[in-house]
């Protein structure tokens, strides 16, 4: 690909930052509070305004509800739009509640799952309201020990809520399944894997489709091969960008394994599904409890974009004949060699002529934004988890 073509395909890029980025975050044995955290979700969309400001390709953030309740919604979409940016994915949380202990939508009780689908109905309201194209599901429900439940029966009660949200979308609105394969449940996940994700995307519809968590696999697994197979099958319609060393570590993109990353945005790039056009959802989900948290926000922006970049300077023409040639070291070398150039002097030519800053972190340190809402945003609560 010619560079003009690459770095068309660069400026078109997006990607979606959560707000519970920006919220206080921590691990099971202790939430570390920071200085300026954003208090309520207008607050937060501040700070995601401000990572799009100085990457220019994170314009929306991702909601989840009822982390992110307000009383208007259409009032939040505008003020999101007065800050340049928009409201993305909703995503629903049914694992917070005292009722969700033996799960939400394959609790054995059928009141708590009603109560459950009424959440995910909910959702879809404040989708109707906000204009976010998505809902993503990702649900906590499993089992401990062996004989708690029906592992068969927990599947019938996922599809007939599954079925009833679907039914509740309209127009082009999907709806985003998420698997993850342990965690909390620790013996049996009810969506653990892409393959059940997947079955239950395609007895929904077209307008389901399956959410990667780059976090939410055993480790060695081999992420690029889900998505290569995701893709063939038109139902990839989102990521989920963290990184991990151990578990579901909700690092930085980009952090713990940057090969990985690029090898994930091959295939994308092969299948030229980096912009927007390609239906698939670029999202972030991640934590950050010990690291300034729009910086490290901003990081991992740039560390997608730059994994991207390093994609799409593939020689694919090359690449096809070393293949066709059974050149095993000649097409690893053509994968490596893209990997190995040094994008940042491309991608600081693509901020001047988007007129952004070329250096985003050192612009977004030098601008004073952190210090500024910290000496503002004092009182009240600060967001976190639960809140
Ligand atoms: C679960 O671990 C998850 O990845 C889901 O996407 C949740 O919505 C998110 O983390 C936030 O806790
Ligand atoms: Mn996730």
């Amino acid at each position: 690909m010619n560079p003009t073509a690459i770095t068309d395909i660069l400026r078109r890029q997006e990607i979606e930052t959560p707000s519970w980025a920006y919220g206080n975050s921590g691990t099971r044995f202790k939430v570390f509070a920071q200085p300026g955290v954003p208090r309520d979700p207008y607050e937060k969309i501040a700070d995601a305004a401000t990572v799009h400001r100085f990457t220019g390709i994170a314009p929306s953030v991702a909601l989840h509800i009822p982390w992110d309740k307000v009383s208007d919604y259409q009032h939040l979409a505008a003020y999101a739009a007065e800050h340049g940016i928009r409201l993305g994915t909703i995503n629903a949380n049914v694992f917070q509640d005292d009722d969700y202990r033996l799960g939400s939508v394959t609790n054995p009780d059928p009141a708590v799952r009603r109560k459950a689908v009424e959440h995910l109905l909910e959702c879809v309201d404040i989708m109707d309201a906000t204009g976010s194209p998505d809902l993503k599901l990702w649900f906590a429900d499993g089992t401990n020990y062996p004989g708690q439940d029906d592992l068969r029966t927990r599947q019938d009660r996922l599809a007939d809520a599954l079925q009833q949200a679907y039914a509740r979308l309209t127009g082009q609105q999907r709806m985003l399944l998420e698997y993850k394969l342990f965690e909390p449940a620790f013996y049996a996940t009810d969506v653990p894997d892409w393959g059940t994700a997947y079955a239950h995307c395609v007895e929904l519809g077209p307008r389901a489709q399956v959410v990667i968590d780059t976090g939410h696999h055993a480790p060695g697994t081999n992420i690029e091969f889900i998505v290569a197979f995701l893709l063939r099958q038109h139902r990839l319609g989102a990521f989920d960008f963290n990184s991990r060393f151990y578990a579901d570590d909700d690092l930085m993109a980009g952090a713990a394994d940057p090969f990985q990353l690029f090898r994930i945005m091959n295939e994308i790039a092969a299948a030229g599904a980096v912009t927007p056009d390609g239906g698939i959802a670029f999202m972030l989900d991640q934590c950050h409890n010990i690291e300034p948290k729009i910086q490290a926000v901003i990081r991992s922006v740039l560390n997608v974009q730059e994994a991207t970049a390093k994609a799409l300077l593939i020689d694919r023409t090359a690449l096809a004949a070393a293949q066709r040639d059974g050149d095993v070291l000649a097409a690893n070398d053509i994968i490596m060699d893209a990997y190995h150039t040094d994008v940042r002097p491309m991608l600081r030519q693509l901020r001047e002529d988007m007129g952004l800053e070329p250096e985003p972190i050192a612009a977004y340190r030098a601008s004073g934004y952190l210090a500024k809402v910290s000496a503002e945003r004092v009182g009240g609560n600060a967001a976190g988890w639960g809140a």
